[in-house]
Formats: structure tokens, sequence, C-alpha cells
């Protein structure tokens, strides 16, 4: 009796101890989120989430992305899954600092380059297709790259990628190599002679996206964790450097993106948590650059603080606001730069090295994407919004917003060609998700509205090198690429793949052909 007594009190006592116990913040994250973020919160597919790169996220703003989710990337909402209390569990227990953070400077970067002994470069390309005709398709849904005879659109290989690749791959300025990022920082490297894999590098801990040096030479990854660029050699992927990025007064700034600026030599960079643009050198004769200017008492005079010159320095533009989405006019000069936060645009001239001129782009403009082309013999340029169904398009040299198109949704991507007569403009992101519009480069009217698999997710266009076929992608697990004559937007072919992302033309890419996105 005694005996019953006590067990019954131990059970009533665990009942409501289970009862009042507070959600385990680490246990729900190991189930739920470590699949995307890493059990280590370094990151994944998804970013890493410690207090370094949540930044300003906090508090009520970080459960509101827990229960929501957060548009436009792969993050679910679960309030539907999680109660409130285990959704601020969660939050909690993603604000503590991680016990550690890796160093990952030059000597952890070094430690995970793997260069493939089965190497072979060959001295021709081991294909019979034109080498400037190959397209690339990234297959998201299991991580390979298609490679596709840009004539016969013959797939010559199909390889591995590190997990979660974002942006675009970028070439070798012969077109003949090229280099694939992951959102987790690995860089690879891969042949397109020899259709071989030559290494690859883990460059960061959670990565944007990478930029190709003017003379090849240089690979910059801007990298969000930890917050800096690291340079490789593109021969061997060996780091040259890993720049730390402080704004002027010392904050740590995460990098959104950095680009190549060919003419300039130079790779500029958009800071996520400073205002600032940096450019570095690619070229061993740059400079000097300085930090800025001060007015001597002794001299009278004005004098420069801080000057860098030479391969890799660095010059540091001051901007009204952090900027992390940029847009260059061909020659380099202007850069259209936008806050994923705010409703206007700026266009920052890199050679005088200030803002010139506003814009109106409210809806997030993804001016990544953007494109341009001459109309009536005028340089526009055209970029989407991903907040709303439309399309801004903005003369380069008045800086006004010529037109707004209207869409059926908001979308990504933009793509055309010199050769071809429309843009191509996905709406992926809203309920129209299955169609694809092609507006007209002169008049910008929607001209027609092709909806290639009802039901199913259509985006991004590439085009092939002459602007005759465009290849679009059914971004599904079991999708495909269609290939579509430009001028009859007629089906040509369609190639099952993994759920295809992003196409890349060597050609149009490697000559900046008008109708790429950067
Ligand atoms: Fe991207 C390019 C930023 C979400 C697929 N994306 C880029 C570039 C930037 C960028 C800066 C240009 C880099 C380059 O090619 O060198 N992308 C961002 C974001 O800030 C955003 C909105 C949020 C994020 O989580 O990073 C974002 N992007 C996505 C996606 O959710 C997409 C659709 C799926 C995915 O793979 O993550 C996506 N982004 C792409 C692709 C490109 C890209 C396919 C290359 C387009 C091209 O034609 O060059």
């Amino acid at each position: 009796m005694i005996r019953r007594t006590a067990s019954f009190s131990l059970l009533a006592s665990l009942i409501a101890t289970a009862a009042i116990a507070a959600p385990d913040g680490a246990m729900i994250y190991n189930d739920l989120c470590a699949s995307c973020h890493a059990e280590s919160r370094l990151g994944g597919t998804g970013p890493a989430l410690i207090p370094e790169s949540l930044g300003r996220l906090t508090g009520d703003r970080l459960i509101a992305v827990v229960a929501e989710g957060r548009a436009m990337t792969q993050m679910p909402a679960f309030k539907g899954t999680l109660s409130p209390e285990e959704i601020a569990a969660v939050a909690e227990y993603v604000q503590a600092p991680l016990p550690e953070l890796p160093a990952w400077d030059v000597d952890a970067i070094m430690a995970t380059r793997a260069l493939n002994e089965d190497y072979a470069p060959a001295e021709a390309p081991v294909f019979t297709a034109d080498p400037m005709n190959i397209t690339l398709a990234v297959e998201t849904g299991d991580s390979h790259i298609s490679v596709l005879d840009g004539d016969t659109f013959a797939v010559l290989d199909r390889f591995e990628t590190p997990y979660a690749v974002h942006g675009g791959p970028k070439f070798s300025p012969d077109g003949r190599f090229i280099f694939v990022m992951s959102r987790d920082g690995w860089v690879q490297k891969y042949d397109l002679w020899s259709l071989q894999e030559v290494g690859r590098v883990r460059a960061g801990l959670n990565s944007r996206n990478i930029a190709m040096s003017h003379d090849g030479q240089w690979l910059a990854v801007a990298n969000y964790l930890p917050a800096t660029l690291t340079i490789l050699s593109t021969d061997d992927l060996s780091v040259a450097k890993v720049v730390k990025v402080t704004g002027r007064d010392g904050t740590p700034s995460r990098v959104s993106a950095v680009y190549q600026a060919p003419r300039r030599k130079s790779f500029v960079l958009a800071l996520k948590d400073v205002p600032e643009i940096w450019e570095v050198a690619t070229d061993p004769e740059a400079g000097p650059f300085y930090e800025g200017f001060v007015h001597s008492h002794e001299s009278g005079m004005k004098e420069a603080l801080g000057a860098e010159e030479g391969l890799f320095a660095r010059r540091r533009i001051e901007v009204t606001a952090p900027l992390d989405d940029f847009f260059f006019d061909p020659d380099y000069r202007n850069l259209i730069g936008a806050n994923r936060a705010g409703e206007t645009g700026v266009v920052v001239n890199l050679d005088v090295g200030r803002e010139i001129a506003t814009l109106p782009l409210p809806g997030i403009p993804h001016l990544g994407s953007g494109i341009s082309w001459i109309r009536d013999g005028r340089r526009v340029m055209a970029t989407p919004h991903l907040n709303e169904g439309r399309i801004s398009v903005i003369d380069m040299q008045s800086w006004e917003v010529l037109k707004v198109i209207e869409t059926s949704g908001p979308g990504f991507f933009l793509r055309s060609h010199a050769g071809a007569p429309h843009i191509w403009a996905d709406v992926f992101t809203g309920p129209n998700k299955g169609q694809m519009h092609l507006i007209d480069k002169d008049s910008l009217e929607v001209v027609k509205v092709l909806t290639p698999e009802p039901g199913k997710t259509v985006a991004h266009t590439e085009f092939t090198r002459d602007g005759s076929h465009a290849l679009v992608s059914i971004w599904e697990d079991d999708g495909a690429v269609i290939v579509f004559d430009a001028k009859t937007q007629q089906e040509v072919m369609r190639l099952p793949m993994r759920k295809p992302s992003g196409k890349y033309n060597v050609w149009n890419k490697i000559t900046f052909e008008d109708g790429t996105s950067h």
C-alpha cells in the first residue's frame, strides 16, 4: 500500500514536471533545423544560425521568421508544426553564442583543399562540340551539373557538385575552366576540356557568391561567415589572401556579394552591415587608394590616410546606407545599388566614388538579375522585383524609370540576348509560378505568356551562343530543361533533369553578352 502510494506520487510528479518543463530548443533544432542549417549551426543549405550571422535578427523578429518562414527562400513556416513556446525555445537556442567558432583562416581553408589525383588536363577538348557553345545546367535536386552541347543539346558530362550551389558558376576568361560555389562555402574547379573535376576547397563557412578577376588569376569568394573575402588562386585553389571585412569604424560586415569589374581590373563588394562599397584591385599596378583625408594643421593641407596600392589594394566608397545588391553599366563606371529593406535604388559613380542619383524602386528590386540592352540608341536596363509583379525599366543615361511593366506575379530572373527579340521573365515566386512572360525589347509590352507545363514551376532562362534557342527550367524534382526556338517559341526538345535551376552558356558569360545577368 505504502509502495503503491509512493509510485503514484512519483508518476504524478513526473507528469506534472513534463507538463511544465520548458521545450528543449536544442532538441527541436536537431530534429527540424539541422538538416538545412547543420548540427554545428554553421550553415548548410540554410545560413549559419549563430549570433554573428543573425545580426539584428533577434527576439520577436527571429520568432516571426521561425513561425512564418521567409518568402523567396527555402525557409518554411513552422507555426503549424511547433507551439509558440517551442518556437521561442528554438529561437533562443540559435541566439546563444557557440562555445567556439572555427577561425577559418588560411590554414583552416587550406586543410580542406582536395585536388583530384586522377585529373589529367587534356591538350584539346575531349569532345567535338563547339567549346564556346557549351551550356551548363545546375541541377539542385541531386547536386549535379549537366554539361550540354549547345548545338545538339546532348549531355557531354554530368558531374556532382558540392551541396546547395548558389549563384552563377564563373568561367575562366578563355572559357575552359569553371568555378562553382555552394552556400556552405565550398568552391569546386572543373575542366570543361577534360570533363573532369580539378579539385575543391572550403573558402568560407557560409558564402554568397564568387567572382573571377579580369586576368583569370584570382577568384574572390564573398562570405557571410566569417565576415571575410577569401581570394583563391584559380590555378590550384590555394589561398592568396583572406581579407577581414570591417567598416571604417571597425564594425565587422558580412559580404553580400562580390562582382568582377574587368574594365576597372577590380572586384567590387556589396557589404551587408556597413554603409560602404569596397573595391579590391586585381591589378598589381593599382592605387594608391586612400582610406580618407584629414586637414593637417601643421602643413595646412589635406593629408591622405592609410594608402594601399598594388594587387588586392582596397578602396572604400562611403554610401548613405548599406547596399546589398548591385547592377553595373557595361563599362563599370556606375552601379545601381539597392537594399533589401529600402524603397529606392541609388546610382553610385565608381570613378568619383559617390552617389549621383536615386531611383524609385519599391518592392525589393533584384538587381543581380538585371539585364541591359540598347533601345532607340540608348542603353536601358530592366530589373525584376522580389515582392511585386512588376519589372522596372531604367534609362541608364538619365537614370529615370522609363516604364514599370506589370506581370502576373513577382519573379526572380530576366534573360535576353542580342540575337533575341524578347526578354524572358519568370514569375515563379507568385501564384502563377508556371508562367514565362515574353517582353518585347522595343515596345516594352508583354507580348506572350508561355505555360509549358501547367502547375509546374517555370524559372530561369539562358540562350545559346547565337541567341537562336532559349533554355528554360521546369524547376521541379522530376523537372526538365525545355529548349525553345527563341523566335517562334516552339518547343524543340525537353531534357529531363532533377530540379534544374540556372543555366550558363560559355560564350554569353565570357563575352558579357547583352541580356545576360552579371
Ligand atoms: Fe540567388 C544569383 C542573392 C535567393 C538562385 N543570388 C544570385 C546573386 C546574388 C543572389 C547576389 C548573384 C551572384 C552571382 O551569380 O555571382 N539569392 C540572393 C539573395 O539574397 C536571396 C534573395 C536570398 C538568399 O537566401 O540568399 C537569393 N537565389 C535565391 C533562391 O532562393 C534561389 C531561387 C534558389 C537557390 O538556389 O538558392 C536563388 N541566385 C540563384 C541563381 C542565381 C542567383 C540560379 C544565378 C542567376 C544567373 O543567371 O546568374
